[in-house]
């Protein structure tokens, strides 16, 4: 039966309720900026990366991880926890790097000024062009790399913000955006296992940026360990190309260990909180990651 729908009529000019409830009241706010002073520490390598491990935050560990697997010794980084739990994208160096308040945010400190990042896919961009990697320089192939890069990016509100929200997050049921957020997801989850029954990567032949950042968005749901169970409940078994995807890239160590860097939540021996040098990960079960 389809359930009632609210009798609440939006008033003419929207108000603050501060207790509105919902996992992340405490946190949210209508207006940007810092709510503290609080410095970030900066280690030894050239990047600073200031993190946590939710989907947003693995992408960069993976491609730095990858980076590093290749040989590239200046990708080299220091990954700081940012609990955005406890409101830590609200500290004024955070802030400062990131106007936005969202985790992943990175300084670069190997160039004459130091370069700020926020946005995990110009970090994403700014990784590959720096070291020559993971995306291909030109034509069709970059072109094709770059759309489900940002494919990736326009997808993932609807996921997080849309579906985990409200199925997952919400004080109260709702149907009507349960549906909608149910059915977004389940689009965008064809869409990929669409093309991946087409080519063997988003981007083609080659493993990309664009693999990178859409591998941890979309492989906790075919493992089932994001939004409770999100898995059964959007049929995520269905996409058998997506499943394929997901498996050969978890086997890649560079994604294993990357899917491990701040992360807080799971068996202890599968958290790294910070991680400041390869030798961090010793003694680190590496397996499936995180809900975000
Ligand atoms: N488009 C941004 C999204 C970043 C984002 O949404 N980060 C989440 C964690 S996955 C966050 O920091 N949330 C904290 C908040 O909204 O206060 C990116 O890809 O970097």
């Amino acid at each position: 039966m389809t359930q009632t729908l609210s009798d609440y009529t939006p008033p003419a000019v929207w108000t603050w309720d501060k207790a509105n409830g919902g996992q992340f009241a405490n946190i949210n706010r209508p207006i940007s900026g810092a709510t503290h002073e609080k410095e970030l520490p900066i280690g030894k390598h050239p990047i600073q990366l200031y993190s946590m491990g939710t989907p947003n935050g693995v992408k960069v560990t993976v491609m730095l991880e990858e980076l590093l697997a290749l040989g590239h010794a200046g990708a080299e980084y220091d990954a700081w926890m940012i609990n955005i739990r406890e409101g830590s994208q609200f500290g004024s160096d955070f802030v400062s790097i990131n106007p936005n308040s969202k985790i992943p945010a990175m300084m670069d400190h190997s160039t004459p000024e130091p370069t700020r990042l926020f946005e995990s896919a110009s970090m994403l961009v700014y990784l590959a062009e720096k070291f020559g990697a993971f995306l291909p320089t030109e034509g069709a192939a970059r072109a094709e790399t770059f759309n489900w890069l940002f494919w990736q990016m326009g997808s993932a509100p609807y996921l997080g913000g849309g579906f985990g929200h409200f199925y997952a997050y919400a004080p109260v049921k709702i149907e009507y955006a349960i549906n909608r957020y149910a059915m977004e997801t389940k689009r965008i989850f064809d869409v990929a296992d669409k093309r991946l029954g087409e080519s063997r990567f988003l981007a083609g032949d080659e493993y990309t940026l664009a693999d990178i950042a859409n591998f941890p968005w979309l492989a906790p749901f075919t493992e089932g360990n994001i939004y409770n169970d999100a898995k059964t409940f959007l049929s995520i078994d269905e996409y058998r190309n997506v499943a394929r995807w997901v498996a050969e890239i978890n086997a890649r160590p560079a994604v294993q260990r990357g899917r491990i860097v701040n992360k807080v939540w799971g068996d202890e021996d599968t958290q790294l909180k910070e991680r400041h040098a390869a030798s961090d990960f010793e003694g680190k079960r590496l397996v499936a990651g995180p809900p975000a």
